[in-house]
């Protein structure tokens, strides 16, 4: 499906719902919260008090299976939840939010931004370790089947392992305004134990090809994904 298929309505809505329930896809859960779900919003403010707890810690916060997470990009420490490594690609004050959903068939993850370069071209994915100051603590790409061989020799550059079915991508070309909106849809749900920390813009586009799959360029910025 094309990203921008979605609707605004559903987008605002989708977002205050956090479960889809079983009873059918996300758009279903729209206005209606299913018996026992709580919803919830994470602000993104800057927390220069603790700026290093994700970093020296591993993330004192709860992981995130479910629910919606938004920050506001500023390099650090201005903010330790979501940094901007690049203020040129990623300009100070732009912001995103990710909201993960499980749904009767998997998962369903949106990511929605503003704020960024008019026209450009982002990667992005979700990774395995939560945000700091220094862009590859954020680890390798989030996988439903881990690559045996990235243990060994990371990153997982096989498209049998790092793919779109497999890893969670979020590619997108923001608007004239510098916005976007984009969804992945996974036919499988997160570790409870270990889901994915972060989602992490990357400078270019992701490669598919054999050596190269997974790879989007630099690191350019990085939300963290926990539940405080
Ligand atoms: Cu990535």
């Amino acid at each position: 499906m094309h990203p921008r298929a979605f609707a605004l309505p559903f987008l605002l809505t989708a977002t205050l719902a956090g479960c889809a329930g079983p009873a059918g896809p996300p758009s279903g859960s729209a206005g209606s919260l299913p018996p026992g779900s709580t919803p919830w919003l994470v602000s993104g403010a800057p927390s220069p008090a603790r700026p290093s707890s994700a970093a020296t810690t591993g993330g004192l916060a709860a992981p995130l299976t479910e629910g919606t997470v938004t920050g506001t990009f500023l390099p650090f420490p201005q903010s330790a939840r979501a940094i901007t490594y690049d203020p040129k690609v990623v300009p100070p004050g732009a912001t995103a939010q990710v909201s993960i959903a499980r749904t009767a068939h998997g998962t369903t993850v949106r990511l929605t931004a503003a704020g960024l370069v008019p026209r450009r071209t982002y990667g992005a994915h979700l990774h395995t370790r939560p945000c700091t100051a220094t862009p590859a603590d954020a680890g390798p790409h989030y996988q439903h089947s881990p690559d045996p061989m990235a243990a060994a020799s990371p990153p997982s550059i096989d498209p049998a392992y790092a793919n779109p079915r497999n890893e969670v991508w979020l590619d997108f070309t923001a608007d004239t305004r510098g916005a976007a909106t984009v969804t992945a849809s996974q036919d499988w749900a997160f570790d409870e134990i270990e889901p994915p920390r972060s989602l992490i813009v990357h400078a270019e586009h992701t490669r598919t090809a054999g050596g190269k799959a997974g790879t989007a360029g630099p690191r350019v910025a990085c939300l963290t994904l926990a539940t405080r």
